[in-house]
């Protein structure tokens, strides 16, 4: 049978499904080399009814990944921006925000905040904190998933959007309210690519509706940015971005360097110095090696 092709709409470690002009097949990846990513287009050879091999992933136009000293994880290909899912419930932390901010950045891709819970009496606070974030130039959506995600409506139609965030922010809650059939969705790709559990343990794509699709993923502890040099981590940090060319040295890393216009910032208060902290940890993390 001759190759097709078809978009990737659920990865679960090596197994996919892929949907194509034939349906939803159910594939593997040949050989041991290069990741697929949900939303990947693929070509496939078609081995029998329903199932199939991926033989190649098609060009992408960004790619979100973490990744730590051993390997990268993908998230989603050619997406249109990140959804970072975040609440004050359970207490949230701020550098695994960070580093998804910063993962975005560095794929290209525009995210946007999603504070879930406004109905637990401490969202409020959690709010006024995460103000600066949108000075940064992050849209900030606050909302309840449980009761009302209309607020969110005009941000992902016609938009794939890819939801990030630690477990117990409230993803697959969202993704619920706004695909009545996920829950039943996510029961079939259990039954196909996992044991059966309803825990999010893979990534889905779920087309909305009014046009449109959001990708669940399960929820990460740990972000890993192995993969983002000096360069790479100066360039993600928009606030640092403004800065550019203002330091004394050209190359100047923003550590301990004299008359660092980053350090200045951070000092006067005009940059968070909780962001400025992540940036050091990435870039010694990073000086380890890379994956
Ligand atoms: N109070 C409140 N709880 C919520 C809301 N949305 C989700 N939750 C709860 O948060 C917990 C985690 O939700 P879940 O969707 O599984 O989070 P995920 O791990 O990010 O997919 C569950 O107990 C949900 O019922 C909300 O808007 N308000
Ligand atoms: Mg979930
Ligand atoms: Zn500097």
């Amino acid at each position: 049978m001759s190759p097709q092709t078809g978009r990737v709409v659920a990865t679960h470690g090596r197994h996919f499904l892929v949907e194509s002009a034939e349906g939803v097949i159910e594939c593997v990846m040949r050989g041991k080399k290069g990741g697929v990513a949900c939303n990947d287009r693929v070509s496939f050879h078609p081995t029998g009814p329903g199932a199939g091999v991926i033989e190649a992933i098609l060009p992408r136009a960004n790619l979100l990944y973490r990744s730590d000293a051993q390997r990268a994880k993908l998230l989603a290909a050619d997406v249109d921006q990140v959804l970072l899912v975040s609440a004050a419930v359970p207490t949230p932390r701020e550098e695994l925000l960070i580093r998804c901010l910063v993962a975005a950045e560095a794929a290209g891709i525009p995210a946007l905040i999603l504070v879930n819970k406004t109905d637990l009496a401490e969202t409020a606070a959690y709010l006024e904190r995460l103000r600066a974030y949108a000075a940064l130039g992050y849209p900030l959506v606050a909302l309840s998933a449980k009761s009302d995600v209309a607020p969110l409506l005009p941000w992902i139609a016609d938009k794939v959007s890819v939801l990030v965030g630690a477990s117990g922010m409230g993803k697959s809650t969202l993704v619920n309210a706004l695909h009545p059939r996920a829950n039943a969705a996510t029961a079939e790709v259990s039954a196909s690519l996992d044991a059966g559990t309803h825990t999010t343990t893979h990534t889905r794509l779920y087309r909305l509706a009014g046009g449109g699709a959001i990708i669940d993923s399960p929820g990460m502890q740990e972000f890993g940015l192995r993969h983002l040099d000096l360069d790479a981590l100066q360039a993600a940090f928009p606030e640092f971005r403004r800065l550019a060319g203002q330091c004394r040295f050209h190359n100047c890393r923003h550590l301990r360097e004299p008359n660092c216009a980053v350090l200045a910032a951070v000092e006067s208060g005009a940059i968070l110095r909780e962001r400025w902290r992540v940036y050091q940890t990435l870039l010694r993390e990073n000086s380890q090696g890379k994956y």
